[in-house]
């Protein structure tokens, strides 16, 4: 089937607008950075990837993209292999990344090629609607230098916490909620969360500071935390942190910060660090790759929930098809999409209808690219000249004496 051979692999950096939203690391730039991945086949047929936009993606998909010519886009060992060839052993983080980017595109080629949906190639859809939760953040009104804040406001309080859930959750219909922490004191953080509580004594809570606190700090946390979250997640850095502070409580630890590949699975679950894998196509090296995740997941009695970075709507479409085609997902996905304004498929953004979407319709992802959008989205990264995203450098802008600690409490 020489139809179904990669002719020529285009990557396309783009900037897109994003609010300026806190967390451990500091605040969000004015762009976040992205890129677009294009494999085109012999006949013609475009597959669709999305990923980080940061230098050394960008780098290594560059050098990775000239290797895919004539490579079949079912030929994922193929893949694996023309990407060890570009990336410096030790590096590994990037080996994943680098796949992830280009495999999500050889599933919507051979998708589109085929008249198959991405999430029958992954073995089945399993379910109808994939529910997403409603993500916080604390953030300032508006970005250093701006004349007027956004729609959103500045979140600091736990009543702007509660209006700003308000506003999600009128839009987007979302059940569970997630509150990015790390930044305010814990225990103003925490009373966040409980004025969340009152005001929606239904919902499924849990918070994340990245790492932002000890493991001590935590522990003294929980008895306030007991009965009021579903998942503690990543609260301090490190498999044994994380440990110590499962084995003090009940509630499971969720974590997308010490458990990313899969070499870290056997001490993390040797030592009990968390119960709930938050998984990421996008760095555990694709579809595939998080589909294995998942069945991993399910032998270890292992939760499993979904994480997410600023993103558009390739990357939500993906996250769509391989969250309707994984039985074992067990808490609602996160998405950043409800800060984004940008849009880089036809139609604009995909539609949460109470809290949850329906896998796009059509072969493939069931997105197609908008070619102008992405040509204004390639040139904002042209003129802005962001090239690595830098929440600290940006935090500064706001607070100039604030320095980058995890844990910082
Ligand atoms: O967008 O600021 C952010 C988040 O903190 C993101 O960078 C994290 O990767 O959402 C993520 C998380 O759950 O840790
Ligand atoms: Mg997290």
């Amino acid at each position: 089937m020489s139809d179904l051979r990669i002719a020529e692999a285009r990557i396309t950096p783009i900037a897109f607008a994003d609010p300026p939203l806190l967390n451990n690391a500091g605040c969000h730039q004015p762009y976040a950075l992205r890129s677009i991945i294009e494999v085109e086949t012999e006949a013609r047929v475009i597959g669709l990837g999305e990923s980080y936009g940061g230098r050394s993606v960008l780098d290594g998909l560059a050098r990775l993209a000239p290797l895919l010519t004539g490579l079949k886009v079912t030929d994922l060992n193929g893949l694996w292999s023309a990407a060890r060839t570009v990336v410096s052993e030790g590096d590994s983080a990037l080996l994943p990344r680098l796949v992830g980017a280009v495999e999500v595109a050889m599933w919507d080629a051979l998708g589109k090629s085929t008249g198959q949906r991405v999430c029958d190639l992954l073995g089945g859809q399993v379910r109808q609607r994939v529910p997403y939760s409603a993500y916080l953040f604390y953030k300032f009104g508006r970005h250093a230098g701006a004349d007027a804040d956004d729609s959103w406001g500045e979140v600091l309080t736990p009543e702007a916490l509660v209006e700003e859930a308000r506003t999600m959750i009128n839009l987007y219909g979302f059940k569970a909620i997630k509150l990015k922490a790390g930044i305010l004191d814990p225990e103003a953080e925490i009373a966040g969360l409980e004025a969340l509580r009152v005001a929606f004594p239904q919902a499924p809570l849990r918070i994340d500071p990245n790492g932002g606190w000890r493991a001590e700090t935590a522990i003294k946390l929980l008895p306030r935390l007991e009965n009021l979250i579903e998942y503690l997640e990543d609260p301090t850095p490190g498999l044994d942190g994380m440990a110590a502070v499962q084995a003090a409580t009940g509630i499971p630890l969720a974590t997308n910060m010490c458990i990313i590949s899969p070499e870290h699975l056997p001490p993390g679950i040797a030592r009990d660090s968390c119960r709930v894998i938050l998984s990421d196509h996008h760095y555990w090296g694709g579809l595939a790759a998080s589909r294995e995740l998942a069945r991993i997941c399910a032998v270890w009695g292992l939760g499993l929930s979904m994480h997410s970075n600023s993103h558009l709507g390739i990357s939500l479409a993906a996250m769509t098809h391989l969250a309707a085609a994984t039985p074992n997902l067990t808490y609602d996905c996160d998405t950043h999409s409800p800060w984004q304004t940008d849009e880089v498929i036809e139609g604009g953004k995909l539609v949460f209808k109470e809290g949850e979407l329906e896998v796009p319709d059509g072969p493939g992802l069931g997105v197609t690219l908008d070619r102008s959008e992405l040509q204004r989205l390639h040139r904002n990264y042209l003129e802005h000249g962001y090239e690595q995203r830098d929440d600290a450098a940006e935090m500064r802008r706001h607070w100039p004496d604030w320095s980058f600690a995890r844990p910082r409490f």
